[in-house]
């Protein structure tokens, strides 16, 4: 099998692999009492297009970056799970346009999900890690964590904050597009909230720059810029295939090697802007 260039991957991505959102009308959601709570529309038509935008991995070496006007300076930033900003201004910046969450966040009781601030600013997204070629019925009776109830208890308690949840389809045709182009067999698990978050931000901008994904010359064992917790497979990966994500996201990148290296910067195109 020959090795996909970045263009052709790219074109792979756009083609084969969509991003879409639950709606009310789809099955079993639409016979079920709470299915108008879901939105209405698919997140790419009522969200976008950005010119310019920021994903922001969680990734320790954010710390001492001095990253955060550069962030901030794009059009939408994207951040993931319990990332803060508040006291890491200046590394991360302090705009959230859209956080992306695992349902692990929503469920677990140290986050706090349905009482802390941190999740009521921006654009919630939510996922759930789905069994692989499960139907919309079977995920719905054998979700990984409790998702469904926590954003029917969500959206009570805020029922203005706009919430998409990611259609189980859209983790493993990413996920395919990861194993089709390794030479290896990948885990079979869900690509990690900062791949899918990257993508998902390809179809609703025109560039999209990833932060610390690729890490960086400050490449470190600590886990995230926000906790003291040091584990070298947050970086390298152990549910998640993130290596083989990273490869991918490396292979795409149209940023120079150097961006990487110095600011821990990818630069990927959006969707819309691809002649394939
Ligand atoms: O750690 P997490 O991810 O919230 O990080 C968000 C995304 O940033 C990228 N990252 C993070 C740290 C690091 N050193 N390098 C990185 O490249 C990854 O792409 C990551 O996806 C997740 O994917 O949802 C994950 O969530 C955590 C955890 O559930 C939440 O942080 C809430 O505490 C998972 N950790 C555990 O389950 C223990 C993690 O595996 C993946």
């Amino acid at each position: 099998r020959p090795k996909l260039s970045g263009p052709e991957l790219l074109c792979q991505l756009k083609e084969k692999v969509e991003v879409t959102t639950l709606t009310p009308d789809l099955k079993p959601f639409s016979s079920l009492p709470w299915s108008s709570q879901l939105p209405q529309q698919d997140m790419t038509s009522d969200i976008g297009p950005y010119k310019s935008c920021a994903v922001v991995s969680s990734a320790g070496s954010l710390r001492y970056s001095g990253l955060g006007k550069e962030i901030d300076s794009h059009d939408a930033v994207l951040r993931f799970n319990a990332a803060p900003t508040a006291g890491y201004e200046k590394d991360v910046g302090s705009k959230t346009t859209i956080r992306l969450l695992n349902s692990q966040v929503m469920a677990s009781d140290d986050h706090r999900f349905l009482s802390s601030s941190l999740y009521s600013t921006g654009i919630l997204v939510a996922w759930d890690p789905a069994p692989f070629s499960a139907d919309l019925s079977q995920w719905y009776n054998k979700t990984d964590y409790p998702i469904f109830t926590q954003y029917h208890r969500y959206r009570r308690l805020h029922p203005l904050q706009p919430f998409y949840i990611l259609h189980p389809h859209f983790e493993w045709q990413l996920w395919q597009r990861i194993q089709d182009n390794m030479a290896e067999p990948i885990q079979k698990n869900p690509p990690s909230s900062g791949l899918l978050g990257t993508v998902l931000m390809m179809s609703l901008c025109e560039a999209v720059h990833v932060y610390e994904f690729l890490p960086s010359r400050r490449k470190t064992e600590l886990c995230h810029y926000y906790q003291r917790f040091y584990d070298a497979a947050c970086t390298l990966g152990a549910y998640h295939p993130l290596l083989y994500e990273k490869n991918l996201v490396k292979r795409m990148n149209q940023g120079l090697d150097q961006d990487i290296y110095t600011h821990g910067r990818v630069t990927l195109p959006g969707f819309i802007t691809l002649n394939c």
